[in-house]
């Protein structure tokens, strides 16, 4: 259910404030440190961030898409990898629990996930399975009373803090498609699972990825999500078509703060005897990143909003992932040009910003697989 008008603007005030006074001033040492403080950590429990979407039943704030799109933008306005650390308990790493999870899953996890004390990580992608994800080769075996998972999962966001993993995993090897694969709620804590070294990443320093490597991990039959093998891909798509409006808030969020910094640095920084911005030039960047980022707020809300009223909206939340991603990137492009010398420095962060934004358009599906989404519903609707 949706919040109140009045308590829903007290939390995006209070986001908008935490993002202004406590995450802004600290985003360089973030990323010369690699590392979110632990006093941020603590405060982002206090304010319930890991527990936005999680329902208010089992302890979080269950915010709508529509509210959640609100909260993402404003949590864009600042470095991405203060969003990661509580990212995935939001998203992909606790949202298979609340759609598909059994009660005795909700009440054991879900609690769990909104306080922040169990960190959740997505583990779907593998060395040989990124866009193709229903080619996944990690097996979970049926022993008994339990599942023998073996495998690699690769690139697993926040997977050396998680204490549970929502794994994908074939349960049928003679399927190698999407319906021999299941889902499973894994303890991270497990025998059998081993990570491996931080990879070093282009951007978004403080968050990381990492392999998760399962060798004989035995895990009770209870682990499977829900009650049915074989539903584990199509949770996976479900999971994903949602996190898909949660990148694209961020992704206006961000775009938002490069046009707020560019807009006032072209009405301060002065060449050939005046300030940059009265030069068309500049204006016309401006004009763009603004007209741009404005277009992806609007969709956004809006296919948050239908998903609310109980419409598929699975190939709008594509158009808006594969637009709000490429869309930022040329916005942060734009801002290292009106900085000029300035954004290619690191002095003002906008080069940061530049490489932080790159991965939007490649993880939670690339530019092409969304792409392939939208063109398949299209043709859909005519075959
Ligand atoms: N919701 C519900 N069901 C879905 C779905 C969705 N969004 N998308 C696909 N399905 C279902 C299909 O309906 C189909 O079911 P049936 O077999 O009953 O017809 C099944 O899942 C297989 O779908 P499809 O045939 O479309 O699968 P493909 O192998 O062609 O793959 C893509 C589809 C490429 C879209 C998918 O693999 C994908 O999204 N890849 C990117 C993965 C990704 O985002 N990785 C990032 C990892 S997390 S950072």
């Amino acid at each position: 259910m949706a919040l109140d008008q009045e308590t829903r603007d007290q939390l995006i005030s209070s986001i908008e404030r935490f993002v202004r006074e406590r995450l802004r001033p600290n985003e360089e040492l973030v990323s010369e440190t690699d590392t979110v403080p632990d006093d941020i950590v603590q405060e982002m429990r206090e304010l319930g961030l890991f527990g936005l979407t999680i329902p208010p039943e089992y302890g979080g704030l269950g915010l709508t898409m529509e509210e959640e799109v609100l909260v993402c933008i404003e949590l864009g306005k600042t470095s991405p990898a203060f969003r990661s650390v509580f990212g995935t308990n939001v998203g992909i790493g606790s949202q298979g629990i609340v759609m598909f999870g059994r009660e005795d899953q909700k009440e054991y996890w879900l609690p769990k996930l909104a306080t922040g004390e169990v960190v959740a990580s997505f583990a779907l992608t593998e060395p040989e399975a990124g866009s193709d994800a229903a080619s996944l080769r990690t097996t979970a075996i049926a022993d008994g009373d339990e599942y023998v998972i073996n495998g690699t999962k690769r690139y697993i966001t926040n997977a050396n803090k998680a204490g549970l993993f929502t794994l994908m995993a074939r349960t049928d090897p003679d399927n190698k498609g999407a319906g021999g694969i299941s889902a499973f709620i894994v303890d991270a804590s497990l025998p059998g699972i081993t990570l491996g070294k931080p990879e070093k990443k282009m951007g978004q320093q403080g968050a990381h990825i990492c392999d998760v490597v399962f060798e004989d991990c035995r895990i009770p039959k209870s682990a499977l999500l829900g009650s049915e093998e074989g539903k584990g891909f199509k949770a996976a798509m479900q999971v994903l078509d949602r996190g898909r409006l949660h990148i694209s808030g961020i992704c206006v969020g961000v775009a938002e703060r490069l046009l707020q910094d560019s807009v006032e640095y072209a009405a301060e920084r002065k060449q050939f005897g005046q300030r940059i911005g009265d030069f068309q030039l500049v204006q016309g960047m401006l004009a763009d990143s603004r007209t741009e980022s404005y277009a992806g707020r609007c969709m956004v809300l809006d296919a948050a909003k239908r998903r609310d009223a109980g419409e598929n909206v699975s190939a709008d939340a594509s158009c808006c992932k594969y637009f709000c991603s490429e869309m930022v990137g040329r916005v942060a492009d734009r801002a290292v040009q009106v900085y000029g010398g300035a954004g290619y420095v690191s002095d003002y962060g906008v080069e940061r910003f530049y490489r932080d934004v790159r991965i939007f358009r490649i993880y939670e599906g690339t530019s092409q697989v969304q792409q392939l989404v939208i063109a398949r519903d299209l043709l859909r609707s005519v075959s």
